[in-house]
């Protein structure tokens, strides 16, 4: 088939045009197919659409590049996809491409000028790319030339000067491959998006439940009684959620919305694939909506588990599931006596939550036999943010919330394959059982000391310490904070190469020497192997594993599937004499497979359940038996201290977010729209209260300092828009607000950036004296 259309390149994004009009209070409805299939349409054309929307979360088809929410399996829809994974399709799906014209035409200081979402929509990458010290562009380079200045640059240094990113979207077999790869070479610097997203989820559920992820299926979310969702954006980030949440409301429970701003999807949602959600008036969602402080979950938490222990003392036997505490769980009575007594006026300081909110919502709990907290970024990327996490954990204990039907703890994660990615050992701390299964199994000898996270990368990065930086996926420059020190700092890399299917800004700021390495998509055919097409796997956010097959036509022939890249990377740096065969992985991944079989626990005869229509479900002891797989060998109550955010006077919390049209760093569109914020991103939301406090009007031209430990950081030309957030707390859009984070404003333990807790100061905008 030969492609016809080539849409044009969009024009970049002008400031000057940002409209506002009002937050919206539903989510989907028509106007969210319409947008879908337009968005497809524009990309890819009427047949591709198609021939790829009808096989996105189908059975044989492929998994949604999206999100990690799992598919409702058994009664899947004709459709089964949301507005937004529908726009990550047609991102992927696109007919434009880039290749050794578009690189011949634009400089790296022109294109430095670019905002992602003008990089993105060039299309995707088509043939391989360098550029080396002292050129102005990058210039087409055989593959084998590629795989060839790789295995020099890491045969030429040491281990511990290589760095190995990945970006979660990542298929298992691939993510296997390539930490083994790393390991090969003698380095756990193996960073992942992970590390920026939910590592506080897995810092605080491993030491108290044993396990890294969540602990419920989707049946639980249909079948809970009450549903916490704290500091997520269903509506935009897991749309799909929004259709089980539905279901659980027709099913009698309720939904307890904590967030500091009033997000459509938290209220209202118009099943787009069904009659009543076209023409009906859709579902409410929230029962209670608690607009809490940026920073104040913990506090919440703290209250709720005291007021748990309270009706408890007054009703003994009636909140507390004494049985489950007593042959479960340990240091119980350490947590009730440090919840025993509670400060209401710091209480709802921390929360900006009056006590009779508070009280309504621990009433709900009281009366709920069958809990889930759902949480996301809101919560994770605090500097509290494991002790938050565990606060919840411990509420989730006292009423015996899991191992039942309709409860536990679920993490909501980002990227669709980001918790396999850790599953196959993507992880800078790999414990001793993996690393013996794979000294065992290969016959190499895994380094044991720990590697680079993500925050240490870029300390690495900025102090001239690496050689050699892969990312497999992602755009690591525009991911990470304090974007000038970090940009600075990849610059400063020997060679970055990027295995990448879109431009994106960090091939602007790149390494000395730098390669772009075209890949296959989820959506495209992966079919150049001796033995025939191939297909990879992934696992969703509860523990789900299943395969994952593109079908279409990849937009040039010059892409390489993931699997075949590290292969040949390790190749060049090995030589043919390996103790691993790499070929024979990339040549089939069924032998891939095999090995994680014999690797990891719960991928036992592999090979055969990935072929199973629905997959197959991980070991989960909390879920499955009860139980808890810690040191102790119990589940663990944790004593913190209150922590919350106060910032010096005359500044607001400023948190970081998405919005409706964009995929973390990359931007599928400009309409922001349940926010009613289009044609610009360079925008803080804030309260009108604090707007007049700080001595601005609504729509003032600004530029934003932050302040962390007496440094400060300065990003111009932010729009300030009057809206209704919590008091105190300001908003803005994620990757632009990134130079504001310091890189040393983290969460304690798991090393997360602080992306939701700044404190930021506003001053007017001058524009600076024209030249001369
Ligand atoms: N369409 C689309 N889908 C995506 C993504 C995307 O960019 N676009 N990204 C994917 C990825 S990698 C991830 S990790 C997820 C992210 O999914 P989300 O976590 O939903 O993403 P954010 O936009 O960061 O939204 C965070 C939410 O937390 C709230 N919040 C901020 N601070 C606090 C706080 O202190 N307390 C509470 N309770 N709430 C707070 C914000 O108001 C916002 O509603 O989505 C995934 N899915
Ligand atoms: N301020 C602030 N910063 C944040 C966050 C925040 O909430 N606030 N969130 C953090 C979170 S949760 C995350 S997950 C990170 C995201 O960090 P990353 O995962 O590093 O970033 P993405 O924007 O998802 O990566 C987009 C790029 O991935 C490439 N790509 C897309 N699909 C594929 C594929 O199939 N294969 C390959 N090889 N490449 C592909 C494309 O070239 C595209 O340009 O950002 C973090 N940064
Ligand atoms: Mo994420």
């Amino acid at each position: 088939m030969k492609f016809t259309k080539q849409p044009a390149p969009v024009a970049d994004i002008d400031e000057a045009q940002l409209e506002v009009h009002k937050p919206k209070k539903e989510a989907a409805g028509v106007k969210a197919v319409m947008v879908a299939l337009e968005r497809a349409v524009a990309q890819a054309g009427v047949q591709r659409s198609v021939q790829s929307l009808l096989r996105l979360n189908q059975k044989g088809g492929f998994d949604c590049p999206g999100c990690a929410w799992p598919e409702t399996d058994g009664k899947r829809k004709a459709a089964e996809f949301c507005e937004n994974g529908a726009k990550a399709v047609a991102e992927e799906n696109t007919l434009r491409t880039v290749g050794a014209e578009f690189w011949a035409k634009h400089s790296i200081a022109e294109l430095s000028q670019k905002t992602e979402y003008w990089l993105g929509n060039q299309g995707r990458l088509s043939e391989p790319v360098v550029i080396r010290p002292g050129e102005t562009h990058y210039s087409p380079i055989s593959w084998s030339d590629a795989f060839a200045l790789i295995g020099e640059r890491i045969s030429g240094t040491t281990p511990d000067r290589c760095v190995f990113y990945t970006s979660g979207r990542t298929a298992n077999e691939t993510a296997f491959m390539y930490q083994l790869f790393a390991r090969s070479i003698g380095t756990n610097n193996l960073p992942d998006c992970s590390n920026m997203c939910h590592e506080s989820s897995g810092s605080a559920l491993n030491p108290t439940i044993g396990i890294g992820k969540g602990t419920v299926s989707l049946e639980d979310i249909h079948e809970a009684e009450l549903i916490f969702v704290v500091g997520q954006n269903p509506g935009t980030n897991h749309p799909r959620m929004l259709g089980a949440l539905q279901e659980c409301k027709e099913n009698g429970g309720k939904v307890v919305a904590v967030n500091p701003l009033p997000e459509a999807g938290l209220f209202n949602f118009k099943d787009p694939q069904t009659f009543a959600g076209v023409v009906g008036k859709g579902t409410p969602i929230a029962d209670e909506f608690l607009q809490i402080k940026v920073g104040g979950d913990l506090a919440l938490f703290q209250a709720l588990g005291h007021l748990l222990l309270e009706e408890e003392k007054r009703n003994p036997g009636t909140v507390v599931d004494r049985a489950f505490v007593e042959s479960q769980t340990d240091g119980f009575e350490a947590y009730a006596e440090a919840r025993a007594t509670l400060d209401w006026e710091v209480t709802e300081e921390a929360t900006g939550l009056s006590r009779e909110q508070i009280e309504t919502v621990a009433g709900m709990l009281i009366r709920s036999k069958a809990t889930i907290f759902c949480w996301a970024l809101g919560v994770t990327q605090q500097p509290h943010s494991v002790d938050t996490i565990k606060e919840m954990v411990n509420v989730l204990l006292l009423q015996g919330n899991f191992g039942k039907p309709g409860a536990g703890a679920c993490p909501v994660r980002g990227h669709s394959n980001v918790q396999g990615d850790r599953t196959m050992g993507v992880w800078e701390k790999p414990t001793e059982p993996l690393l013996a299964a794979l000294d065992r199994e290969f016959g190499i000898t895994s380094p044991r000391e720990h590697g680079h996270d993500s925050v240490e990368t870029q300390h690495a990065l900025e102090n001239g310490d690496v050689d050699v930086f892969v990312c497999m996926g992602g755009n690591f420059a525009a991911a990470g904070s304090d974007t000038e020190g970090l940009e600075a700092g990849m610059q400063r890399a020997g060679l970055t190469v990027h295995v990448s299917t879109k431009p994106n800004r960090s091939h602007i700021v790149h390494g000395k020497t730098s390669l772009i390495l075209p890949t296959l998509g989820r959506t495209d055919r992966d079919d150049k192997h001796a033995k025939g097409i191939q297909f990879l796997s992934v696992e969703n956010s509860m523990s789900v594993v299943h395969s994952t097959q593109g079908r279409l036509q990849p937009v040039s022939e010059h892409l390489l599937a993931e699997p075949v890249i590290i292969a040949r990377m390790a190749e060049a740096t090995f030589g043919p004499d390996h103790a691993v065969d790499w070929r024979a992985m990339a040549e089939d991944y069924d032998v891939v497979r095999d090995h994680i079989s014999r690797v990891l626990p719960g991928f036992e005869d592999f090979n055969t359940r990935v072929r199973n229509k629905a997959g197959f479900v991980l070991p989960n002891p909390p879920r499955d038996t009860r139980s808890f797989k810690t040191d102790i060998g119990r589940g663990r109550f944790t004593v913190s201290p209150l922590e919350f955010l106060t910032p010096p006077s005359g500044h607001l919390v400023l948190q970081t977010l998405r919005s409706h049209d964009q995929y973390n760093t990359t931007f599928y569109g400009l309409d922001d729209r349940y926010r009613g914020i289009s044609d610009g991103r360079r925008v803080i939301l804030i309260h009108p209260k604090d707007l007049a406090a700080q001595g601005f009007q609504d729509r003032d031209l600004v530029d934003v300092i932050s302040v962390f430990a007496g440094a400060e950081r300065r990003a111009d030309k932010f729009r300030l828009i009057a809206y209704p957030t919590a008091e105190g707390c300001a908003a803005a859009y994620f990757p632009e607000a990134n130079a504001l984070v310091h890189k040393e404003n983290v969460a304690r333990v798991s090393n997360t950036p602080g992306f939701k807790a700044m404190f930021v100061r506003f001053v007017p905008h001058v524009e600076a004296a024209a030249a001369g």
